[in-house]
């Protein structure tokens, strides 16, 4: 019997990931498989970092533009609606908005969606306690999942997608996502999405890349799971983390660096995967944006843009749209 069929099945599914990104030229893997609890945690303390900007500007933007944004997402009519929030995280600044709106009295169901059962245990522990009169409707599926579930929800929404997780996507798959986000939104649905915006290229580079090698860890981790989750034999000593930006296009890209040649073996496909010295697996992309840009995206995907926050200093804006 083949190792694949005694795995779970979203193991079968991270299984057939690797298969398909590691024969891939260049080979990458996708970076929603960072987010194991441990990889989960290890973003937590990213968050925190002092070369690590985005989160600490869309909390500026949440704190001084709150009511406002609160506001942008209520139903203009009153009464009762979803705020979907995909990606959430430990919903640290969702807990603004939430208190904006319960202080506001429109009632409201909150649905976090997050890939990671263990952010999710924390975040719906934190909310009964930090807000106990909120309505969470909790899931824990990831967000091709989560979207077709949204389809068939038959009242007003709202849907989150903060902390410039929009960047992970590429081009052609973040228009996409965007046509799939804008079809089950009616006239008085709303869309709030959070871009991190082109700046210094040279701080940019530095939140990706920082002093305590703390993003090195995350990034590492991805081998640390396919080591536990896939019996493969990953030595990390012999991978380095990189990450490079490019002001042209706004991609930071982050990539695992074979340090030798060499070859790993993944039991649960039967396989060995060849690298040779210095090859790369690319594992992240985390695009910066123009405002003009967002505009016209906005408008490819048929949505228009409502409203528009940045922080004080215009590294970050969290923008408002609607079908
Ligand atoms: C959670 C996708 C927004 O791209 O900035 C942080 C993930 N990767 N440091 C980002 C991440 C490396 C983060 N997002």
């Amino acid at each position: 019997m083949p190792i694949s069929s005694i795995l779970s099945p979203s193991a079968t599914e991270l299984a057939r990931h690797v298969a398909e990104g590691l024969h891939r030229a260049p080979k990458a893997l996708s970076s929603m498989y960072f987010y194991d609890d441990a990889g989960s945690r290890l973003f937590q303390q990213i968050m925190d970092l002092p070369e690590y900007y985005p989160t600490r500007a869309e909390f500026a933007i949440f704190r001084e533009h709150g009511p406002a944004i609160a506001a942008a997402l209520s139903p203009a009519g009153g009464g009762d609606f979803a705020l979907v929030e995909l990606g959430a995280g430990d919903g640290a600044k969702t807990k603004l908005l939430l208190r904006e709106l319960l202080a506001a009295g429109t009632p409201f169901t909150y649905a976090p969606v997050d890939i990671s059962a263990g952010a999710m245990t924390g975040l719906v522990a934190t909310l009964k306690e930090e807000l106990p009169a909120l309505n969470v409707a909790p899931v824990v599926e990831d967000y091709a999942t989560a979207l077709t579930q949204l389809r068939t929800w038959p009242g007003s929404k709202a849907v989150l997608f903060l902390g410039s997780n929009i960047g992970n996507f590429g081009p052609a798959e973040r228009l996409d996502f965007l046509r799939q986000l804008a079809a089950p939104l009616a006239p008085a649905d709303r869309l709030l999405i959070g871009f991190d915006l082109q700046k210094d290229p040279r701080r940019i580079r530095a939140a990706y890349d920082d002093a305590q090698g703390v993003t090195a860890a995350f990034n590492l981790n991805l081998l640390t799971r396919l080591n536990r989750e896939l019996g493969a034999d990953f030595n990390l000593a012999y991978w380095q983390h990189y990450t490079d930006y490019n002001p042209l296009n706004g991609a930071v890209r982050s990539f695992l660096v074979s340090n030798r040649a060499q070859q790993v073996h993944v039991a649960a496909l039967d396989e060995t995967f060849e690298f040779a010295a210095w090859e790369v697996i690319h594992t992240e992309n985390s695009y910066k944006f123009t405002l003009p840009q967002i505009k016209a995206l906005a408008a490819d995907a048929g949505l228009r843009v409502v409203e528009y926050f940045t922080d004080a200093a215009t590294d970050f804006a969290d923008v408002v749209l609607a079908a």
